[in-house]
């Protein structure tokens, strides 16, 4: 046992806390442009619980390995993948995707990946880690990824086609059922990015709203990565990549001779226990219903929040597909400096000229109430309104 010295940690706690306090924190509400949340106070302790497993040796925990398979089929579940599939936990919506191109990568052969130019900046990564090639396909009216400029870049080369389903900078979703036919047709890897939609579109689905089916019902999809704590409401980090067969994950494993299992797939060694237990806590608890009202009110506070900036004579990149939300403006540089001057983080996007909001489950009317009147002195000062 350890024995403390309570008057060094005492001290250790208070030059922590005094650090702390320059962090903007997410239970303040002030946080407006990020993906990630506060995370559900049950994710709190069941990650506290698990701190000292390591899923990279499952012999030592096969409790917290049984947890990782029943999380995995959870997610499974919800994007009605196949029997035949297989999950692999990951750290986060970069790891799912680097995950996914590598498997891409090592069944094709090939090195080309058309993906649209909204695809998350993971990728840029995944180029030069693997020496692949972007071709990046212009985006329509609609800020999706245009279906007929695709076709023009189908090549002998290409290895994988990768579509959004709820893009970083407006929440869009390319068009997943045409792109899943596209490439049945041409046999290629097509990998979905649901890093941030994947929590949100089925739920909006059984919400009656209209969208594009985007999960394995498209017999096309070949994999998708979904983040746990984005919309999943878990803590950082985890997310999980699904892949239609459990084969594929063979094609990145190696020999693990020092450890209980006999091969390891994906990109990590020792890895915590701790994200997949406070995910697979918050998905007991919330539910699939628990996670519909939570979507239904992410997007009842997005609507409010629609309907305030419009009163105040700004204008939308478009009409929100999900819970976020590109205010358009001349200087959104400048805007998101100032605000964050006066205690609001919300995020620029300089490519649309616009700020993105993204009204995640701690967001409340009342913060929005607080930060419309904050937003509209922001503007009258440079010029925006
Ligand atoms: N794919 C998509 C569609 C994403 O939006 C993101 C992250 C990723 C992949 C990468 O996910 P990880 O960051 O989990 O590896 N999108 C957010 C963004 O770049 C991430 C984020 C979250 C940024 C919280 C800021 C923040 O405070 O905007």
């Amino acid at each position: 046992m350890v024995s403390f010295d309570t008057q060094k940690k005492q001290k250790i706690f208070s030059e922590l806390a005094r650090l702390q306090q320059r962090d903007f924190c997410f239970s303040r509400g002030h946080i407006l442009g990020s993906m990630c949340t506060v995370p559900h106070p049950i994710a709190r302790e069941a990650y506290i619980q698990f701190l000292e497993t390591n899923l990279g040796d499952p012999e030592l925990c096969p409790g917290t390995k049984e947890i990782e398979s029943q999380y995995i089929s959870f997610i499974s579940g919800l994007l009605h993948a196949p029997k035949s599939s297989a999950g692999q936990i990951v750290s986060g919506g970069t790891e799912g995707n680097i995950t996914a191109m590598w498997i891409a990568k090592q069944l094709s052969g090939k090195k080309e990946i058309l993906l649209p130019k909204s695809a998350h900046f993971s990728f840029q990564k995944i180029a030069s880690l693997m020496d692949m090639k972007l071709v990046e396909i212009p985006i329509t009216k609609k800020y999706i990824m245009d279906v007929v400029e695709l076709k023009k870049k189908i090549h002998k080369t290409t290895a994988a086609i990768v579509g959004l389903a709820g893009s970083t900078e407006l929440g869009t979703i390319d068009p997943i059922p045409e792109l899943s036919e596209i490439c049945t047709d041409e046999h290629i890897f097509f990998h979905v990015d649901a890093a941030f939609g994947g929590f949100v579109i089925p739920f909006l689905k059984e919400l009656q709203y209209e969208l594009p089916d985007f999960d394995f019902r498209c017999k096309g999809v070949c994999s998708i990565s979904i983040d746990s704590h984005k919309m999943g409401y878990a803590a950082i980090p985890l997310g999980t990549l699904v892949v239609r067969k459990k084969q594929w994950l063979e094609c990145i494993s190696v020999d693990s001779p020092y450890i209980s299992s006999e091969k390891q797939a994906g990109i990590l060694g020792t890895r915590s226990g701790a994200p997949v237990a406070a995910a697979y806590a918050v998905a007991r608890y919330l539910g699939h219903e628990g996670y519909k009202h939570m979507v239904q009110s992410c997007m009842e506070v997005t609507q409010y929040t629609e309907r305030r900036i419009r009163e105040l004579g700004l204008s939308l990149v478009m009409k929100p597909t999900m819970n976020v939300i590109g205010v358009k403006l001349k200087k959104p540089g400048c805007v998101v400096d100032r605000l964050s001057k006066k205690g609001w983080r919300v995020n620029k996007v300089e490519r649309l000229s616009c700020i993105r909001l993204v009204l995640m489950p701690q967001i409340t009317k009342q913060i929005i109430d607080e930060f419309i009147p904050v937003l509209q002195k922001t503007c009258e000062e440079v010029g925006e309104l």
